[in-house]
């Protein structure tokens, strides 16, 4: 009896199934993140990748998107790095700001990089930065050739290091 129910119901699965492929193809391809990049060009044993999409930083996720490209939010070490950065940035167009892998949170005033947590470098602050604004302001942004930083979930854009 129930046999032969499944008998009968079969060509309706059949003709279903084209169906059912799609919406499952359909509900994969939603849930991959659309995640777009400018890349720069190998530069003192780095590339360098710059999202393009403004949206709410997250030191967490944003290293790890730059794990997937098989680096690190970008560190930058020195004078000659803070150039090459600039320039890249600028390349991007777009606007700011860049979120860097620089940040004191959890430690004020002490600045270190998210991926390996050791003490940052370099540090090339804007006039009258780093104000840690409402005692709130612990990720470090790129913006027009000088550091600011800045709120972790403000909205904007990130760079990647890809070691090469
Ligand atoms: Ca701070
Ligand atoms: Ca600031």
């Amino acid at each position: 009896m129930f046999h032969q129910f499944l008998l009968d119901l079969h060509p309706v699965i059949m003709s279903l199934f084209p169906i059912l492929l799609l919406l499952i193809i359909l509900v994969e391809t939603s849930m991959q993140e659309d995640v777009r990049y400018y890349s720069s060009q190998v530069l003192r044993g780095s590339k360098y990748y710059v999202s393009k999409k403004h949206e709410p930083f997250n030191l967490a996720k944003m290293n790890d998107r730059c794990k997937k490209l098989g680096g690190y939010l970008v560190q930058i070490d020195n004078k000659q790095e803070h150039t090459d950065v600039s320039f890249i940035a600028y390349d991007a167009r777009g606007l700011g700001p860049f979120f860097t892998g620089i940040t004191d949170e959890g430690s004020e005033g002490r600045y270190y990089y998210y991926n390996d947590k050791k003490p940052a470098k370099y540090l090339k602050w804007r006039w009258f930065q780093p104000d840690n604004w409402k005692g709130r302001e612990h990720c470090v942004v790129f913006w027009s050739y000088r550091f600011n930083d800045l709120w972790c979930g403000k909205r904007g854009r990130y760079i990647c290091e890809v070691p090469v």
